[in-house]
């Protein structure tokens, strides 16, 4: 199967316990009735945007295939913010240091904008590490999508 059949999450940590972080969002997001069946190597990469001083990120990426998922992509977004919300995030500035970022990255090929929710992630031109998760996902999945649908710039 392609990337097209797939949804997409990104994980995100660089406070405090970041690897257990991961480990509860993936908990979580298992939790919510996705059938999350592929996952990235969990990279460290240095932060991208935000105030300086920010220590290193754990990222991670999960994929579930499209078919049989039980919810729209606005109750996916949902289902991540509760998640961040159960590893104490709290939203100080953008870009900032946080406990857990749970980002919807693709949703197969779809094109989504609206006010609360982007997909493709506008993040994943300017962050080469999603590319190279993402092909830990599946061969030729770093290639798409283009992203054609950037809100601001640079990054986001
Ligand atoms: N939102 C819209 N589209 C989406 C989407 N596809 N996925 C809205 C998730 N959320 C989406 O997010 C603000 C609002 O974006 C949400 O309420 C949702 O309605 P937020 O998580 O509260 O704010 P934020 O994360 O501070 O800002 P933003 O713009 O989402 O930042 P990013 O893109 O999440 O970037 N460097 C490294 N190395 N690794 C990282 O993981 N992450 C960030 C955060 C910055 N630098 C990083 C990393
Ligand atoms: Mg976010």
């Amino acid at each position: 199967m392609d990337a097209g059949a797939f949804a997409v999450v990104a994980l995100g940590s660089n406070m405090g316990d970041r690897a257990g972080f991961l480990a509860l969002a993936r908990e979580r997001l298992r939790a919510s009735g996705f059938p999350w069946t592929r996952a990235s190597r969990v990279l460290e990469t240095a932060p991208i945007g935000g105030p300086p001083g920010q220590g290193p990120y754990l990222n991670q990426l999960l994929a579930a295939p499209l078919a049989g998922i039980p919810l729209s992509p606005g109750q996916l977004l949902r289902v991540c913010l509760a998640v961040e919300d159960v590893a104490g995030r709290v939203r100080r500035e953008r870009w900032g240091p946080r406990t857990l970022d749970v980002d919807l990255l693709t949703w197969g090929e779809r094109r989504i904008r609206t006010e609360r929710l982007v997909v493709p992630h506008p993040a994943l031109p300017d962050r080469p590490f999603l590319r190279v998760l993402l092909e830990d996902l599946g061969p030729g999945w770093g290639k798409i999508p283009d992203p054609c649908n950037r809100r601001r710039t640079p990054g986001w």
